[in-house]
């Protein structure tokens, strides 16, 4: 079957901030309180979506979700206008109303779990919204990743958007960051690698490990995965308590080439026999494995070399990674892309871009795409709202010229004034991206 990957990039919102809200990891916490610009982090990422569609790329846009979040704060027993909510939550509970104003949704590769239709049982396209349980901030980002995904995969037909797992830590679920697929071609049946933190009660580590064991079984046997196909694969200690808060920090897959750090895995040797056994009827992966002694696990965190996008270009024989700046800064890590391009092996060139505000909050260019494996049929049946164009491209950056604040510093964020003015941008996204009037919950009262 003829298909693309397809990448859903979540588009920043107008509150990105730096919260210091992600414990374990490292740059959200070094960059808390700083000056954030949400104008210019809603344009990084709207330039790597454009270059990729440019490239002849599918690329898609999932909408910011509607923040300040007031029903939280509501949930948490504020009453009032929503001024005085918002107020009120700042004087008693800053740590409730700092919760309810993450951009965190614009990184897409946390929104949901995506199972191709070559895999499935059904042959349908399923996705799992994921639970984001373990953070407060990420775990009011469901319910509208749900309704974003329903948005641009309506058919029933071809597409299962599940409801995301319970919302209990046993089934902490923190999507694609933790999902790895593998295969000859997009089109084909492939092999899914789920990697998890932890077994439901192992939490001794510095740092929480955000995806268990019971929540990748669940992906999998509601997808109707091949069990032959799949392989599950415990993170290493190691690599969490490194800031490794996500999979994908330490590899990224692409096609038959599964790229990795030495201690991204507790059990290595068993993860990739797995793997190898998993793919033996349909190809043979190649696996590129860097060695701390080439890249430690401290600069390849820093910079974020496994948070790159493996693509597959248009009209090119070998992957290219796209990589994030900071790698260009950090000498190991320069030097090994330069190694990687000049050898043979599977990736050919390497593109660095800038996507620093994101960076600055632990997000990469990676983390910012929900990848989606679409055949020719299910892409004609996809939103055309929601996928990038020309056109598409010059109503955002108007509209983010249009609503964006320059800046946001540690005391704007406590400005009610913010309600207004994401509830008049986001309203008028929900146009422009034809998601209709009842996208938000702000304007389902
Ligand atoms: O969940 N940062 C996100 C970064 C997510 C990166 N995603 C992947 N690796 N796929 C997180 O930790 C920081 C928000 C703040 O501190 O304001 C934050 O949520």
């Amino acid at each position: 079957m003829s298909a693309v990957e397809a990448n859903f990039d979540g588009l920043v919102g107008l509150t990105h901030n730096y919260g210091g809200l992600s414990f374990g990891n490292l740059a959200s916490a070094k960059n808390k309180d700083q000056i954030s610009r949400p104008r210019q982090a809603a344009l990084q990422g709207l330039n790597k979506m454009k270059w990729l569609a440019d490239a002849g790329l599918v690329q898609g846009v999932l909408p910011p979700h509607e923040r300040p979040f007031l029903p939280l704060l509501r949930q948490a027993g504020y009453r009032g206008s929503d001024s005085e909510i918002y107020e009120s939550a700042w004087k008693n509970t800053p740590e409730l109303a700092r919760a309810c104003l993450s951009s965190s949704p614009m990184w897409a590769a946390n929104a949901a779990t995506v199972s191709p239709s070559a895999d499935t049982f059904d042959g349908r396209l399923h996705f799992s919204p994921a639970n984001l349980s373990t953070m407060l901030h990420r775990s009011i980002e469901p319910e509208q990743t749900a309704r974003a995904l329903r948005s641009a995969f309506a058919s029933e037909q071809h597409f299962f958007v599940h409801d995301p797992l319970p919302g209990h830590s046993q089934f902490a679920d923190e999507g694609a960051a933790n999902h790895v697929r593998l295969c000859a071609e997009h089109g084909a049946p492939g092999v899914e690698l789920f990697v998890f933190g932890r077994d439901s009660n192992d939490i001794n580590s510095k740092f929480p490990a955000r995806q268990t064991l019971v929540s990748v079984q669940s992906l999998a046997r509601r997808h109707g995965l091949s069990l032959n196909r799949t392989v599950f694969a415990k993170q290493s200690k190691a690599a969490i308590e490194a800031g490794a808060f996500h999979n994908d920090v330490v590899c990224v897959g692409s096609l038959h080439c599964l790229f990795f750090h030495e201690l991204a895995f507790a059990d290595k040797k068993q993860v990739l026999a797995d793997i190898q056994n998993a793919a033996s009827d349909l190809f043979q992966p190649f696996f590129l494995e860097v060695q701390e002694d080439e890249v430690p696990i401290r600069d390849a965190i820093r910079s974020y070399l496994f948070n790159s996008m493996l693509v597959q270009w248009p009209n090119e024989q070998r992957l290219v990674l796209v990589a994030p700046k900071e790698c260009e800064q950090t000498p190991s890590v320069l030097r090994y892309c330069e190694r990687l391009v000049a050898g043979n092996g599977p990736i050919g060139r390497v593109e660095f871009v800038d996507v620093r505000q994101s960076m600055r909050n632990g997000g990469g260019p990676a983390c910012l795409r929900l990848r989606v494996v679409l055949s020719d049929e299910e892409l004609a049946l996809t939103n055309p709202g929601m996928l990038m164009n020309e056109h598409l491209f010059e109503q955002l950056c108007t509209w983010i010229n249009n609503h964006y604040r320059e800046e946001i510093s540690l005391a704007d964020l406590s400005d009610p004034a913010l309600i207004a003015e994401g509830r008049a941008a986001l309203d008028e996204l929900t146009k422009i991206m034809n998601l209709g009037s009842n996208f938000y919950p702000f304007q389902q009262v």
